[in-house]
């Protein structure tokens, strides 16, 4: 195994990461990953001998490839490696270092500047489906500074808006898994979805919290932790995820009405952290649970009329919005939402 890589460290949202061309890294998956592990320091809770975060939020990978599907610019594999685990996993997709993956695409030549912008679109090989990125590239060059500015990071940024279609059953073959909008787990009401993320939809009250408790109270909420990783145990089996005892999905989201003129509110453990706000598809996938008739999260949402209903979900630290576009029978047909990104490093990362 070489002992460095060609490497490129973005914060892409609210997320931070490791973006690599795939040529880059060892090309047997169990080589790839000890190289992974190595390099961001795991399994240690503070990665103290690696470039990891200590959160699972700034232990992400990308691995990024120019793509052979017609129509479409590059591949990405997302990889969560585990903070104080030895795993690598393929499990899940991200859509917060997603939205470093056109600026990077663009920085590493695989797609070529507009004077503009660059419209990137991005494979998602985890789950199978497209995005698209509208990349800021006044003059030809990947430009990070803007105006945009988006809650869990300080400052602005330049704007990325990303769309996605086609995200329902992206891991679990289908919008409902289950095939009904509400399962009881422990006595307790859930909606089990799939719109680019497994997550389990249930109401803060149901589990004995309020829906207002910071990150740092709900990780110390011992009680807490053990139902929720009873319901999910539960849930990945009848979610088609198999045994998730080792997977980073389905994510389990605690909903309670909205306190600050969005949508709903949300506490989202991803799943034994506590988010610090929200994943993207995270948020996508609860925005759809709240439009079922009859779902936990229906029950508390406040949802905009029309169409096309732009969706604040509150989380800790501030908003992630969601712009859903429904189809004639009222099911979401695609969705929008908005990421700024920026390099941070550009070098080599060395496993040893
Ligand atoms: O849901 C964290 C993040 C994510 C995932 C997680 C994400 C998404 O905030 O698309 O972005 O849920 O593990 O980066």
């Amino acid at each position: 195994m070489s002992n460095k890589a060609r490497c490129m460290w973005m914060r892409g949202g609210t997320s931070k990461g490791a973006y690599f061309l795939a040529e880059d890294l060892p090309a047997d998956t169990a080589g790839r990953d000890r190289f992974l592990l190595r390099v961001m320091g795991s399994p240690d809770t503070r990665q103290i001998d690696g470039i990891g975060g200590a959160d699972p939020l700034t232990s992400k990978v990308a691995v990024v490839k120019k793509s052979q599907r017609k129509g479409v610019d590059v591949d990405y594999l997302f990889l969560q490696v585990f903070v104080d685990q030895a795993i690598v996993t393929d499990a899940q997709n991200c859509g917060n270092i997603l939205a470093g993956i056109g600026p990077f695409a663009i920085e590493r030549g695989l797609v070529q500047a507009g004077q503009e912008n660059t419209r990137v679109s991005i494979y998602m090989q985890n789950t199978g489906q497209i995005a698209i990125e509208e990349v800021p590239t006044p003059g030809g060059v990947v430009s990070y500074q803007g105006d945009a500015r988006i809650d869990g990071v300080p400052g602005t940024a330049s704007a990325i808006p990303v769309t996605f279609t086609d995200t329902a059953g992206s891991s679990c073959g289908a919008l409902l898994p289950t095939g009904n909008a509400v399962d009881t787990i422990d006595g307790v009401e859930v909606t089990c979805i799939d719109n680019g993320m497994p997550v389990v939809v249930m109401r803060a009250e149901d589990m004995g919290i309020t829906g207002m408790e910071s990150r740092e109270q709900l990780e110390q909420n011992e009680a807490l932790k053990t139902r929720l990783e009873s319901i999910r145990l539960q849930a990945g089996p009848m979610m088609n995820l198999g045994d998730v005892t080792h997977k980073s999905v389905p994510k389990m989201t605690m909903v309670s009405a909205p306190r600050s003129g969005g949508s709903v509110s949300t506490r989202t453990f991803i799943p034994h952290r506590c988010h610090a706000s929200i994943g993207v598809l995270g948020a996508v996938s609860v925005a759809t649970a709240c439009i079922l008739p009859g779902s936990p999260a229906n029950a508390v949402a406040d949802l905009p009329q029309g169409q096309q209903k732009t969706m604040p979900v509150e989380h800790p630290i501030g908003e992630m919005t969601v712009i859903l576009t429904l189809n004639d029978r009222g099911e979401a047909e695609n969705a929008a939402i908005l990421r700024t990104a920026r390099k941070l490093f550009d070098g080599d990362v060395f496993a040893d």
